[in-house]
């Protein structure tokens, strides 16, 4: 069908203004007029609708803008596809990056409505784990800053990640249920429905010219609907779009089976289409493994994937130019079926050669590795791909064969190394390696931090790597400044503004400016202000939801983030009890108050992760009420840890806890936000750590612990751990104390295998970390004594975080692999 062709201009609108008394004047005409609420019974969810509305306006036309550019010049578009996007509240980020803060607060004042009691009603868009979907936020909102054309492609899930819970000290999951108000920042694309199949079966087929090409007659058909989110850049650059999938069914009732009376059956494609969006897998760095999760990533994947290609088509008229105009990248292999959806759809659909789809195929996808822990490694056994996708496991089949021939006649590669580098994995149960098909489908793999992508070059992909040399390259992480400094902690920003000008706002390097002011003590004391100000907040907030009394002049030690053995809060909480000991043993010694504040949600099949939290709120009970300790240790964890909740703890953090097992982790990226607010950090060499303490310097970060080296070699030696327990009288007394029930007398062996754990084989090196730790924790009291040696450490963390800015991440992206220019 001939396209009609594509008219870059067209009247619109004049831009709204962006006076107080415009924006008063609408938002009563959004509340009466799109809401449908009288202003004298408006309920504050309708004055949140109403304004947010408002604000959305104002977006409108700069979207449309944007997209017509991308248009109009044929720039090369970017793909951003990823199964989780973390995004949390949307108005304060859309309102602050089009200045609009000011006029909308005062236009609701007027109105007797108190925007802050707006913002907190906003319910956050939690579509995503941890890092990894928090991470893909970021990059969303860093790539309109720079002025990228881009899109994120994920999934519109009914439920996002679980709420949390506590009860007697245990997680419970409950729904999240962010959609129950509806959601105003969306809009329903009907026009842009794509059908995905599963199932069925592959048909040779002869075309008129004689070449057999496979075809595939799937035997289920459901309808991925778009639903479109604008992002907005900072000063509203640029206006991208975040387009969710939904699952739906091609036929919502069958009507055959309900005129026969079944009413339920009728139903029941409609349920089962539905069931594919429902609800975000709760693991974070572990493989879901079941196949509701497979036909997830496939129904997203070839949703995005349809909808690239149209719109390609539509521009370009020919799929020869794909990999020139379109790069995609994939968020860890989540999205990693795309490979072959592309192969299928370049060969099969568009009578492509197989080699030259191939080659568009590596020019056209990035992967990017988030974690080398064995069981997030996805695997899906080829009886599940062949019953689900027949044509894909054939595509996987055949470009294993291209490899595997490439390996052994060119590189020459042994038995074992053939083994290493094929798609299929042969041990026990045939299976495919997802992330081996991400890597040989693209042409560049690239690690999160330094250390990383040093281990994904060692491990993981060692034969891969050698294969294939120059694809692998590092990119370390970062996180938009906008959300993670100026809007969760204006009253800093506004401090750093008055002392070196607001330059840094649209050049956060020059925050590097602060350096001269460390020392001065003029700018310490403001400094220390606005922390413990920041402190308050937290300390009402910790009364507030648990009644629990910190003194804001404590140290506010934190430690949030899932809560998983690698990134080991045991080891945290062991030093509590062994504080605790401590200051019971010996009353006379001056302590540092200190709070110890945890958050985080364990994957809900994680048992150690769950007893973990348990533990954490029995040692919080026993200390907190223990009038022998005279309020100088606290321990707090806060439940249903969240976005919006860490938008309110780490600007109130003076010690940032980045404590995992060496080679565990592969970025972090509170760590970089943390850094940001001036909190000091006390942290192992892992992850973007070893970055921060280049960055920062070796006199501003406190190090302690095994390197990924020591590590590996303990662990190749099955070293005992119960050595560094025997060495280590307070472990010693601290972990007895835990087992044999001192903070659970209700069931004195609740702990016993979990401490037990850290004797036989201490996986994560707990015991042998824990003097190394104490002993970082004391020169951490030791800094915290000498006020001016604290805040002068913090000021110089805020004046050199400018390297973790995702605005960095993403240009080194779009320059090295994407291959598009930034502003
Ligand atoms: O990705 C973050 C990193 O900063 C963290 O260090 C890393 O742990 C995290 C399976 C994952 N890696 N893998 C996951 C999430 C969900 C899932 O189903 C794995 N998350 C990370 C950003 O790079």
């Amino acid at each position: 069908m001939p396209q009609k062709p594509i008219v870059y201009d067209a009247p619109t609108p004049e831009p709204r203004a962006i006076t107080v008394e415009a924006i008063q004047a609408e938002i009563l005409e959004k509340l009466i007029y799109s809401v449908g609420k009288d202003p004298i019974v408006a309920r504050p969810h309708d004055w949140l609708r109403a304004t947010i509305l408002v604000v959305r306006d104002r977006i409108m036309d700069r979207w449309m803008e944007s997209s017509r550019e991308t248009w109009r010049t044929s720039n090369k578009r970017v793909y951003y596809l990823s199964l989780e996007f973390l995004i949390g509240r949307l108005m304060r980020d859309a309102m602050s990056n089009v200045g609009l803060m000011q006029p909308v607060a005062e236009a609701l004042k007027n109105l007797d409505v108190d925007l802050g009691d707006l913002i907190n009603l906003e319910p956050d868009a939690a579509l995503g784990n941890g890092g990894l979907g928090r991470l893909a936020a970021c990059f969303l909102e860093s790539m309109s800053s720079v002025e990228i054309p881009a899109y994120g492609y994920g999934i519109r899930y009914v439920h996002g990640l679980f709420r949390q819970e506590m009860s007697e000290g245990w997680q419970v999951e409950l729904p999240e249920d962010w959609l129950a108000h509806g959601n105003p920042w969306e809009f329903e694309r009907r026009e842009s429905a794509y059908e995905v199949g599963f199932g069925g079966h592959v048909e040779p087929v002869t075309d008129p010219d004689g070449e057999v090409r496979q075809e595939w007659r799937p035997n289920e058909h459901l309808l991925a609907v778009a639903f479109d989110t604008p992002i907005v850049g900072w000063r509203g650059a640029r206006v991208n779009t975040l387009r969710l999938w939904s699952a739906q069914p091609i036929d919502p009732i069958l009507l055959d089976k309900f005129n026969s009376g079944d009413h339920i059956g009728a139903l029941e494609e409609s349920a089962k289409a539905e069931a594919i969006t429902r609800v975000l897998y709760p693991a974070d760095s572990t493989a879901a493994g079941q196949e509701l999760r497979l036909r997830q990533e496939f129904f997203f994947s070839s949703a995005s994937l349809q909808d690239i290609v149209r719109r390609h088509l539509q521009q370009y008229g020919d799929l020869g130019s794909l990999a020139d105009k379109v790069a995609i990248q994939l968020n860890d292999t989540h999205p990693a079926i795309s490979v072959a959806e592309l192969m299928r759809i370049l060969v099969d659909d568009n009578g492509i050669k197989w080699a030259k789809a191939w080659q568009i195929t590596k020019g056209t996808f990035g992967y990017t590795n988030h974690t080398l822990l064995p069981e997030a490694l996805e695997s899906w056994p080829v009886a599940l791909l062949e019953r689900l996708l027949p044509r894909h496991m054939q595509i996987v089949y055949q470009i294993n064969a291209d490899v595997l021939a490439e390996a052994r006649n060119k590189a020459k590669f042994s038995d074992q190394q053939i083994a290493n580098v094929s798609l299929i994995d042969e041990h026990g149960g045939r299976r495919v390696r997802m992330g081996q098909l991400a890597f040989v489908g693209s042409h560049s793999i690239n690690g999160v931090s330094a250390l990383h992508t040093e281990l994904m070059k060692q491990t993981v992909f060692a034969d891969l790597h050698r294969l294939y040399p120059d694809r692998i390259n590092n990119k370390t992480n970062g996180i938009t400044p906008r959300r993670w400094l100026m809007q969760c902690n204006p009253t800093l920003t506004r401090l750093v503004s008055d002392r070196i000008g607001p330059e840094f706002l649209d050049d956060i390097d020059k925050l590097q400016q602060l350096l001269p002011h460390a020392e001065d003590p003029s700018f310490q004391k403001q400094f220390a202000e606005v922390k413990l100000k920041n402190k308050k907040v937290l300390a009402k907030l910790i009364k507030d939801r648990l009644n629990i009394t910190v003194a804001p002049d404590a140290m506010f030690d934190v430690q949030i983030k899932r809560i998983h053995e690698y990134k080991r809060q045991l080891l945290n909480i062991i030093h509590a009890v062994a504080l605790y000991d401590e200051i019971r043993a010996h009353p006379e010694k001056e302590w540092v108050p200190r709070v110890k504040i945890f958050a985080g949600k364990a994957a809900p099949s994680y048992w150690n992760a769950k007893l973990i939290i348990k533990l954490i709120n029995d040692v919080a009970r026993v200390i907190n009420n223990d009038p022998a300790v005279r309020g100088l240790l606290k321990v707090v964890f806060l439940p249903n840890y969240n976005v919006s909740l860490a938008e309110v703890i780490v600007p109130a953090a003076d010690l940032s806890e980045q404590i995992s097992t060496a080679g565990m982790e592969a970025s972090g990226t509170g760590n970089m936000k943390f850094m940001a607010n001036g909190a000091i950090t006390i942290g192992t060499m892992d992850g973007a750590n070893v970055e921060m303490h280049k960055e920062v310097g070796d006199k501003n970060i406190v190090i302690f612990g095994l390197t990924t080296d020591e590590v590996d070699d303990k662990r190749a030696r099955s070293e005992v751990p119960r050595a560094a327990i025997d060495r280590s009288p307070r472990l010693r007394e601290a972990l007895d104390s835990i087992s044999t029930g001192v903070f659970s007398p209700d069931d004195p062996h609740r702990y016993r295998d979990l401490i037990g754990g850290l004797y036989d084989h201490d996986w994560f090196m707990v015991a042998r970390d824990f003097d190394a730790y104490v002993a970082a924790q004391a020169k951490v009291d030791a800094i915290w004594r000498d006020k001016k040696k604290w805040t002068a450490m913090a000021i110089r963390n805020t004046a050199s975080v400018g390297f973790f800015s995702s605005d960095r991440t993403i240009r080194q992206y779009a320059e090295d692999i994407w291959g598009v220019s930034t502003s």
